[in-house]
């Protein structure tokens, strides 16, 4: 008897192994026995581990491996499991796991997770036919495809904002005029969201090796799949029940955004590149001149001598420090460009300090990899390891020492010629030993990391502005993210748009394109409609190759160069609204420019493909992105109403209308009673606006609020309380609108506060501290009053 049940587990046993081998995937198999360990429930399935962790009541980690699981780590994660199942129970087919919000099933033979929200709706549930499985190191997760379900996310993407239907990869690619339908680009952040049956979720796949997802490409409606090429099995499911809900969960998880610098915020001129300081110079003044704003100036790769990085070209600029201080007194701010190759040159101290440290990423050898790049043969940082970003962040003192205070990570997806660079590179992943295959994805983050840490230390106190065009989930961090090498035309000025929203989902707010296309010429009307797209974008650069037409503002003549300073002027007249959006946005992770989905999720019409590229820029603005040489645009104005922010004009909302669209006036609506704190035109942010708020106040029959938000725009100090925040409220029901009492110890940028009334008709006064005061009509539709910027409360009955 002992000998047949030995034979018999001996031949299952083998029958296994035989299974594995014969190139067969190997399925989860059902569960052997479970354990109740910290924050969760362990699992032993007949071919692998599970630990599904609580990190909060919506929050739900799910890690599965063939082997026993390793040690936890993770570049994207910052918290931990914070939180309890509420109760783990056992039936006859399944575990029982709820939390406050979730109710998890998980069938025993096989190991299948539903999870359905309070109301026992299914929000999730694997899908039966394929139960987790493994196909050599390949790792694979199919959920049951819900027949009206959507996705968002997956960060910087081409496509549709609807994902359904679509695959895609994750391989960080450096991808020189990618088409408006390649896959993949430059980042990788293996987040989506889903949603159907009125319900949301969201799936986080952090797995850093090569990615895959599929949202229901040839699956036969049945199921969506991700899956990686090595590593484990590793999840978090969010639960949340809104779209909002979940990117904020999402955020909370992987971090969100430091306050910018506000001069981050103002326009930004780039091209590849300005050369020597002479250019540089008059390129500063001619801003100033022809009172065009402007904030921060780029200096290419050519700045640099022989591409050395952390060098200065000292015919080209004998002397950053003077040339700097003579930027600074003009208002502007310097960023300068860096890649992560150092050159093979045994007179470089990088090159030096890299080789005796042992810095270096190597061969499995030891020996270090050489790849070429701009500086000719390189070998590359190992931004995997504490001390290498350690040395990297310190190297940058030959930048900040003279003045530069913003700092573009580029080529960092690593890129060398060829695009080529071996996974068999060997990296230290922080101690956890492994290699590219496993590093690639986060190489960028890493060297944004080691750059953002190093510079803010360099800077005492100031904030920095770091710019990357790789990362993976968490870059928020650390950086923005602009979205490489696109094309001057109508379609990527409309995809980057989509790109934007896109990023803003998956937790990266501050994100743009190159504005006007990096690589071609982009017509006079092109360019002139992407700069003022680019005035409600969070990242508003302007950048260009090196073998296109100068596309400086006053580039393209005279009707063009008014019409750009009018529309960067446009920028700084709504710089209060955006650094209070940015403030939110550093709060609770909800991006600066979202997608319509985010708010109006069950509306069908804002996944329509012709109103796809329709978004929020903040709380209170609609933007219809339009191609250049259409003079008018049709448009959806979801739930509510709006007012076209250039004449006032009402739209009563959840209808497709057909407005004007003229070059000079791109589709943008204000929110019916949304705020709008508005200031005069600057030249930069460096200067100070006339001391009146102008508080734009769109009527509404809605109560509404606005978070206020200002501090100096340029340090930590706000971490001490010196910031000016109050909530400004819209009571319509008791004809009220209150500027709350003010938080923090800053004192504002303003003195009065102008109320401009839109909509508001047949009011000729309002009263306030017991005092009546007229209103003054601006137009026909817009009425104003002044009063004064006060800190305490202020009420205004009308
Ligand atoms: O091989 O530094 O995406 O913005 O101007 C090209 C030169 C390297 C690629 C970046 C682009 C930058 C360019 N860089």
């Amino acid at each position: 008897m002992k000998k047949i049940i030995f034979l018999l587990l001996l031949s299952l046993a083998t029958w296994n192994i035989l299974y594995a081998q014969s190139g067969l995937p190997v399925i989860i198999g059902s569960i052997k026995n479970v354990k109740k360990v910290n924050h969760g429930f362990a699992a032993k399935m007949e071919n692998a581990r599970a630990l599904i962790t609580c990190y909060s009541p919506t929050i739900i980690r799910i890690r599965i491996d063939q082997k026993e699981l390793e040690d936890d780590f993770s570049y994207a994660v910052v918290q931990q499991p914070s939180s309890d199942f509420r109760e783990i129970k056992e039936t006859k087919e399944a575990w029982i796991l709820t939390t406050d919000s979730l109710y998890l099933e998980i069938t025993k033979n096989p190991f299948l997770i539903r999870i359905l929200n309070s109301g026992k709706q299914v929000i999730s549930e694997d899908y039966e036919k394929f139960p987790y499985s493994w196909l050599g190191t390949e790792a694979c997760c199919y959920k049951k495809l819900f027949p009206d379900e959507k996705f968002l996310g997956l960060g910087e993407k081409t496509g549709n904002l609807n994902k359904r239907g679509n695959k895609y990869e994750n391989w960080n690619s450096d991808v020189p005029a990618y088409a408006t339908n390649f896959d993949p680009l430059y980042q990788t952040i293996p987040f989506y969201i889903g949603i159907h049956d009125r319900v949301t979720y969201g799936i986080f796949f952090d797995n850093t090796y090569r990615t895959k997802f599929n949202f229901g490409a040839s699956t036969d409606e049945q199921f969506m799949s991700f899956s990686a090429s090595g590593g484990e099995m590793n999840y978090y499911f969010f639960g949340a029940s809104t779209v909002a809900g979940v990117i904020r969960d999402y955020t909370w998880l992987t971090g969100r955004m430091p306050m910018p610098p506000v001069w981050s915020l103002g326009y930004q001129q780039c091209r590849w590149s300005y050369y020597p300081e002479s250019e540089v110079i008059k390129l500063a003044e001619s801003f100033r001149e022809k009172q065009i704003p402007c904030d921060m100036i780029y200096l290419d790769i050519d700045y640099m001598d022989s591409y050395k990085i952390f060098t200065w070209n000292k015919e080209r600029f004998p002397q950053p420090e003077s040339m700097i201080r003579k930027l600074n007194a003009m208002g502007f701010h310097l960023a300068t460009i860096v890649d992560p190759g150092i050159k093979i040159d045994k007179d470089y101290f990088a090159y030096n300090e890299g080789l005796s440290n042992k810095y270096f990423v190597t061969y499995p050898g030891g020996e270090n990899y050489t790849g070429s790049v701009w500086p000719g043969r390189c070998h590359f940082p190992d931004f995997t390891r504490a001390a290498v970003r350690k040395w990297w962040g310190e190297s940058f003192t030959r930048l900040t020492e003279p003045g530069v205070e913003g700092f573009w990570n580029d080529m960092n997806e690593p890129s060398a010629w060829g695009q080529s660079i071996p996974d068999f590179l060997q990296f230290d992943n922080d101690g956890h030993k492994s290699s590219m295959a496993a590093a690639h994805n986060v190489y960028g983050l890493n060297m944004a990391r080691g750059t953002f840490e190093g510079t803010k230390s360099l800077l005492k106190g100031k904030r920095p502005f770091v710019l990357t065009r790789a990362g993976y989930a968490g870059i928020q961090r650390y950086s923005a993210v602009w979205t490489g090498d696109n094309e001057a035309t109508d379609d990527h000025m409309l995809l980057s748009a989509r790109m934007v929203c896109g990023l803003g989902l998956s937790g990266v707010s501050f994100a743009g394109p190159d504005l006007g296309g990096f690589i071609g010429n982009p017509s006079r009307e092109l360019y002139a409609r992407w700069l003022s797209l680019g005035v409600y974008t969070p990242f508003f650069r302007n950048h260009s190759a090196w073998d296109t037409k100068s596309k400086e503002p006053w580039s393209f003549g005279r009707d063009i160069e008014n019409l750009s300073k009018e529309l960067i002027s446009q920028r700084y007249r709504l710089m209060p609204y955006i650094y209070s959006g940015f403030y939110t946005s550093v709060q609770t992770g909800l991006p600066v420019a979202r997608a319509l989905a985010i708010n109006f999720t069950y509306d069908e019409k804002t996944w329509w493909l012709n109103y796809q590229d329709e978004y929020l820029f903040g709380d209170n603005l609609l933007v219809a992105p339009v191609s250049c040489n259409q003079d008018f645009a049709r448009v959806y104005l979801p739930e509510g109403g709006w007012y076209r922010l250039s004449s006032g004009e009402f739209y009563q909302g959840k209808q497709e209308v057909t407005v004007d669209a003229p070059l000079n006036d791109l589709p943008v609506f204000a929110r019916a009673s949304g705020f709008l704190p508005m200031q005069s035109v600057v030249q930069s942010t460096s200067e100070k606006p006339h001391d009146t708020l102008n508080l734009h106040i769109y009527s509404g029959d809605k109560a509404a609020a606005f978070l206020y938000y200002e501090d100096d725009g340029l340090t930590y100090e706000f971490e001490h309380n010196t910031f000016f925040k109050r909530e400004f409220r819209f009571d319509p029901a008791n004809k009220l609108i209150i500027l709350g009492n003010t938080e923090g110890t800053y004192n504002s940028a303003f003195n009065k506060v102008k109320l401009i009334l839109h909509g508001f008709h047949g009011i000729s006064m309002v009263k306030t501290d017991g005092r009546v005061l007229p209103l003054v009509p601006d137009s026909s539709s817009q009425q104003s009053v002044v009063l004064p910027f006060t800190k305490n409360e202020i009420r205004i009955q009308y």
